[in-house]
């Protein structure tokens, strides 16, 4: 059975979003966050201790995006996947790998500046000029989501996954207030997934079960 190493909310909430919407059987292990300084035995699953990492038999990633691509790519009946041969490919691939690259990058200073550095270290104005570099990296979003509900294919994919969560991390970081109207509407379709609440359901219930904390890093951070 696949097993899935993940930390609340954190980018390891992609692959769990997919294998919710596949409706696969997984075995899922939360870990306090950072899981490279709270579970030294997890080091021995990625050495580097980020999450996710996603076993399957001999298969062991650690890249969010490419495990959706993985996953969607083993399951092409759920309809998650584009095929090579589709003319939908080039911009599948761009938007699953646009999630991660290219949202997800300026979001993470956001993160460590203004709430996971110790308070002298903290830098309100790299919050700012990160989180103003994220919300202009919308604008390749804004247009495209003016006339289709969903980024490619005509159809929901794997890269509606890889772009949402980087939306739900905006969210997180209050940055969800400063979308355009386009990407406000495409965020609440995405939150009314079915698979999506499945997955926010399961990460809470799965760490009060495990014995860790179910807040998100970040809200650990405000409180700290
Ligand atoms: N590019 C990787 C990044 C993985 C990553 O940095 N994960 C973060 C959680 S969002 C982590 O585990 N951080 C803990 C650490 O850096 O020790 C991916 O998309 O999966």
């Amino acid at each position: 059975m696949i097993r899935l190493h993940h930390c609340v909310n954190a980018r390891s909430f992609r692959p769990l979003w997919m294998l919710e919407e596949l409706d696969v059987p997984y075995e899922l292990i939360l870990h306090e966050f950072p899981p490279r300084v709270n579970d030294n035995a997890f080091l021995a699953v990625n050495p580097l201790g980020t999450v996710p990492a996603l076993l399957d038999g001999e298969v062991c990633m650690t890249e969010s995006a490419a495990i959706c691509q993985y996953l969607a790519a083993r399951h092409p009946e759920t309809g998650l996947d584009v095929a090579s041969q589709d003319s939908a490919y080039a911009d599948y691939l761009n938007f699953l790998h646009f999630g991660e690259s290219t949202l997800t990058f300026p979001q993470t200073l956001v993160l460590r500046y203004g709430q996971f550095e110790p308070p002298e270290r903290r830098q309100p104005q790299v919050v700012e000029d990160y989180s103003r570099w994220f919300l202009s990296r919308l604008r390749t979003l804004e247009p495209r989501l003016e006339s289709r509900p969903w980024l490619c294919a005509e159809r929901f994919t794997a890269a509606d996954v890889s772009v949402g969560y980087a939306l739900l991390l905006a969210s997180q970081l209050g940055l969800d207030e400063r979308f355009k109207p386009n990407v406000s509407d495409y965020w609440t379709r995405l939150q009314k997934r079915e698979a999506f609440q499945r997955a926010l359901k399961v990460q809470h219930d799965t760490a009060v079960a495990q014995g860790v904390s179910p807040a998100t890093a970040m809200a650990k951070a405000e409180t700290s």
